[in-house]
C-alpha cells in the first residue's frame, strides 16, 4: 500500500465535508494535481495546539504580538527534509512549484499572473468574503462542532462586543445585504464573460488559483447554508454559478 506522504490539515464540521473556504482551495489543488494525500481533521479549537506541536508556522501575528495560526497548513514528507507550510496561496505556490504539470496549460499559477492573482484575491476578500458574516453567522455556527461551536461563539461575540444571533441581519435590512453581495457576484461574472474560447472556469476547461479561491467560498456557501446562501447565489448571474460548480465538481472529492 502506498504510504502517504502529503498530510493535508482540515477543519471538521457536523456534515461529512468541510465548510472553509481557505482549506477547500488547498484541497480543490490537491484534487486537480491528482496528488496522494491524507487528511488529519483539527478542530478550530485546537489549530494553534496542534500547529506548534507540527511545527507549522503561523500565518499572521495579532496586535498583542502574538503568532496567530490558521488553517489550511500542510506537511509533504515526500523529501528530506520535510515541508511545513500554512496559508492557502503559499500552500498552492509550494505545489505548483514541486509538483508541476508537464502540460503547462494546465498551471494554476504561472508565475507571470501571481499580481494578478493577488489583485483578484483581495477583490474577494473585501467585495464577498468581507460582506458575509451578517448574513452567515449562524449558518456557519450550525455547521460547526460542538467544542467548535463554543469557541467561535466565545471569540466571535469577543471581538464583535454582541451575542451571534444580534449580528445577525434580519427583514429588509438582510435582504439588502444580500442583493450587495449579489452585485459583487455579477460583477464577477460580467468579466467572466469577456473571456472567449470553452468552459465555465476563469480561464477555461482548467483550474486556476482564481477557481480555487472563488470555488472554495462557493463550497464553503453551498455547504453552509444549502437552503439560503446557495438558494440565491444558483439563482443570481443567469444560473452562472450552478455551471460554475458543475465544472468544479471534478475536483470536489473528499476522501
Ligand atoms: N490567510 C490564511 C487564512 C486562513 C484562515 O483564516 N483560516 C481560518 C479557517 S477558514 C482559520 O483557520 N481560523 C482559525 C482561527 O481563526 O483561529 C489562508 O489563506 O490560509
Amino acid at each position: 500500500m502506498a504510504v502517504t506522504k502529503i498530510i493535508f490539515l482540515d477543519i471538521p464540521t457536523v456534515l461529512s465535508v468541510p465548510t472553509s473556504p481557505n482549506t477547500w482551495k488547498v484541497r480543490l489543488t490537491l484534487n486537480y494535481k491528482e496528488l496522494t494525500y491524507g487528511t488529519k481533521w483539527v478542530e478550530t479549537t485546537d489549530i494553534e495546539s496542534v500547529c506548534k506541536s507540527l511545527g507549522i508556522p503561523p500565518t499572521s501575528v495579532l496586535t498583542d504580538g502574538t503568532p496567530k495560526y490558521t488553517l489550511p497548513a500542510l506537511i509533504d514528507n515526500t523529501f528530506t527534509p520535510p515541508a511545513f507550510l500554512s496559508d492557502s496561496t503559499p500552500i498552492i505556490e509550494y505545489l505548483e512549484r514541486t509538483y508541476p504539470d508537464p502540460d503547462s496549460s494546465r498551471a494554476l499559477c504561472p508565475p507571470a499572473s501571481r499580481a494578478l492573482h493577488a489583485l483578484f484575491e483581495y477583490h474577494v476578500a473585501h467585495s464577498i468574503t468581507a460582506q458575509l458574516l451578517p448574513v452567515m453567522v449562524m449558518h456557519m455556527y450550525d455547521k460547526k462542532t460542538p467544542r467548535d461551536q463554543v469557541h467561535f461563539r466565545e471569540r466571535t461575540e469577543a471581538a464583535l462586543g454582541k451575542k451571534l444571533e444580534d449580528i445577525e441581519l434580519k427583514g429588509k435590512e438582510r435582504e439588502e445585504h444580500w442583493k450587495k453581495i449579489e452585485g459583487a457576484f455579477d460583477l464577477l461574472e460580467t468579466v467572466m464573460r469577456t473571456r472567449s474560447g470553452a468552459g465555465e472556469l476563469f480561464t477555461g476547461p482548467n483550474l486556476s488559483l482564481a477557481d480555487c479561491t472563488l470555488g472554495g467560498l462557493l463550497l464553503a456557501l453551498r455547504y453552509d447554508s444549502p437552503d439560503e446562501a446557495w438558494m440565491k447565489v444558483s439563482s443570481w448571474s443567469d444560473r452562472k454559478w450552478i455551471r460554475y460548480m458543475a465544472a468544479l465538481s471534478k475536483w470536489t472529492a473528499v476522501e
